[in-house]
């Protein structure tokens, strides 16, 4: 059997935050899978030599990374330019030629590495913005293995690529893969709506570009272990921080948000819903909580830094006017808590607010659904930008730039019978079968295995 070669920007293991990935790709690794990416550590040079160990029986293949080219190809390019640019904030997106050209040189050098540690018949799958022109260098290296990409953060329509400057260079990056893969059927009709118009390359009608070689653009949503994840919830209701909380909270109903601080999931606006839910409807003065996680993230790039404060006086405000003696109505904390921490306060949560401005899919609201009671779940707000929407209909949509649209549905999902909740939790959870994390490894393996007989017929 072929082995698998996972790349990403970091691998999993000691001080990695690839968590998430690890868990998604589970199902996929077998002892012998090799997985290829940064160390995290920075050197005074690069290296384009793979210090490879073995880790829970799979091989970790690293390199380290220069400061000068961490700073143009992490900071800069893959989340100065492409992340902000790809969730819809032009106005965010800075570009400087030195960055883009930082960015290609690591993707070379990891080409460099990986390409002497690939077998001929290795399926190769590398993951996400920060590794577009992967497939493209390790072709310039002589690697003619079937290789494929998956991109979990959103693509965008071609008026807006188009404001990137040479953006066409790494469209025609992703025409090196064999397979392209994306989280929505709308990301990937916006891709191909820009190689169409950029590249001016056909595509048929089941979304496979004629570019020098023939590359499958597919939809293969990510996923989470629904089960582990249910049992996890169960077993962290139990234990001492989540009892420590619900006698903290005193009979009031809780309202939880987890994610990274990151501007891209709306948490300014989520905490002014907050604000106009205690204003409009004070009915619920005293008798719920909003308990908002926000881990630290990417604090290198400057837009992050500035997020901090600007939460950090919205917590306050909204406490100081409508907080009591008694009752601290928004516990806010930038820091991060173990995942089964998290898990037992979602399933003790009334209401999970999930409000990105857009999100490639956002696993939090899978992780929510799943951690719920089945008799007595809890609700789900959920914006619909987040590429789950598109399939958790169950949720209560709102459109997270209007915070009076997310705190009617606070207002709502604070009120909703156990009926309801039941018949929505009930349809999610179904829903969350099969997006599952295993579903995930085997579409998109699937599509990668089948690029081996169609380029050896080529
Ligand atoms: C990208 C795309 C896509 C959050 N706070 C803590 C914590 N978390 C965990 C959550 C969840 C994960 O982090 C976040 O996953 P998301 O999917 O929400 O978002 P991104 O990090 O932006 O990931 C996204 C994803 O890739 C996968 O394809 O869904 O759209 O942007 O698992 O639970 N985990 C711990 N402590 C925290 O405080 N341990």
């Amino acid at each position: 059997m072929a082995r698998l070669v996972i790349v990403s920007n970091r691998t999993p293991g000691k001080g990695a935050k690839a968590g998430g990935l690890a868990v998604a790709l589970k199902d996929a690794i077998e002892p012998g899978t090799l997985w290829f990416g940064w160390s995290g550590r920075l050197a005074d040079k690069a290296s384009d030599r793979a210090t490879v160990a073995q880790e829970d029986g799979i091989d970790i293949a690293t390199v380290d990374l220069s400061r000068d080219a961490y700073q143009n190809f992490y900071v800069g390019f893959a989340n100065g330019t492409l992340w902000p640019l790809l969730h819809f904030r032009l106005g965010l997106m800075e570009f400087r030629r030195e960055h883009l050209d930082g960015y290609r040189e690591v993707n070379r050098l990891y080409a460099r590495a990986l390409a002497p540690l690939l077998r001929p018949d290795d399926l190769v799958w590398v993951h996400d913005y920060h590794l577009i022109p992967l497939a493209s260098e390790l072709r310039q290296a002589g690697v003619t293995n079937a290789i494929g990409f998956f991109l979990h953060i959103p693509f965008v329509p071609s008026s807006l690529y188009a404001a990137l400057p040479r953006g066409e260079e790494l469209l025609n990056d992703l025409c090196s893969f064999d397979v392209v893969g994306f989280q929505t059927a709308e990301h990937r009709d916006d891709f191909l709506d820009c190689v169409k118009r950029i590249l001016k390359f056909p595509v048929d009608g089941q979304g496979t570009i004629a570019a020098e070689r023939s590359v499958r653009s597919i939809v293969t949503p990510i996923g989470i272990d629904t089960q582990g994840f249910q049992n996890m919830a169960a077993r962290a209701v139990k234990g001492r921080n989540t009892r420590r909380l619900v006698e903290s909270l005193v009979g009031r109903q809780l309202m939880i948000g987890a994610d990274r601080l990151d501007y891209s999931k709306g948490l300014p606006n989520r905490f002014e819903a907050f604000n106009r839910l205690l204003t409009r409807f004070p009915e619920h003065k005293n008798s719920v909580s909003f308990l908002q996680i926000a881990a630290p993230s990417r604090e290198d790039v400057s837009e992050y830094a500035a997020l901090r404060p600007l939460l950090n006086r919205m917590a306050g405000d909204i406490n100081g006017r409508h907080g009591a003696f008694d009752w601290v109505p928004l516990r806010y904390m930038s820091q991060s808590l173990a995942r089964s921490t998290l898990a037992g306060f979602y399933r003790i949560a009334r209401i999970g607010v999930v409000t990105p401005l857009r999100d490639g899919m956002n696993l939090v609201a899978h992780e929510y659904v799943a951690a719920q009671d089945p008799a007595d779940p809890g609700v789900l707000i959920l914006s619909r930008f987040a590429g789950v929407a598109n399939y958790f209909e169950e949720a209560l949509i709102v459109n997270p730039h209007d915070p009076d649209e997310i705190a009617e549905a606070m207002h709502d999902g604070l009120a909703m019978s156990l009926d309801e909740r039941k018949l929505r939790h009930g349809r999610l959870f179904e829903k969350l079968k099969s997006l599952s994390a295993r579903a995930y490894c085997d579409g998109f393996l699937e599509a990668l295995s089948g690029a081996v007989p169609a380029r050896a017929a080529a």
